[in-house]
């Protein structure tokens, strides 16, 4: 018993330290999500929607594959405490990353982010050149115009809900 919660700890610990230091981990959104369900307890039933963190302004921008497919939105946080974005789903596609794209001496290059903070009271856009969420694998095709559901999870557990709509690959915005 001892050792089980010695084991907890621990995860939330590295998950601390690597939210301090974005340099040194390469810990992928999905055992993040795996740690915020297991320090959240009380949230095992289930998606718990969020009454203080929505999404809104979700678009897709949609890319014949083997390109993967981007998707950006608007987070406002209106609570009182950071919300911490560590995974999200995108109803048409398979694999759905966090990456950022970063400007390094002229190089634009794209970046895993494995854990998105919205300062309490305020917002993040995700656009072109930023944030954004990168989709793969397409399960099915999208027509230009269609709308997608979205589904973002929280470190709290708590969850948001957003439609994204599909947009040509020469939009730059909503
Ligand atoms: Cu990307």
């Amino acid at each position: 018993m001892r050792k089980v919660i010695v084991g907890v700890l621990t995860l939330c610990a590295s998950s601390f330290a690597y939210a301090a230091s974005p340099h040194d981990a390469h810990m992928p959104a999905a055992s993040q999500a795996k740690t915020a369900q297991h320090v959240s307890k009380g949230h095992e039933d289930g998606a718990v929607l969020s009454k203080t963190v929505t999404v809104s302004d979700c678009w897709i921008r949609s890319l014949p594959g083997p390109t993967p497919s981007a998707g950006y939105f608007v987070i406002s946080n209106s609570g009182n405490n950071e919300a911490k974005l560590v995974s999200l789903s995108v109803s048409a596609f398979d694999q759905v990353s966090l990456h950022q794209t970063i400007n390094q001496g002229g190089m634009s290059r794209m970046a895993v982010a494995d854990a998105v903070s919205i300062p309490a009271g305020g917002e993040l856009q995700f656009k072109p050149g930023s944030y954004h969420a990168m989709l793969e694998k397409p399960s099915r095709a999208l027509a230009v115009g269609a709308q997608v559901e979205a589904g973002f999870t929280f470190h709290s557990g708590e969850t948001a809900k957003a439609l994204c709509e599909v947009k040509p690959a020469n939009a730059v915005s909503k």
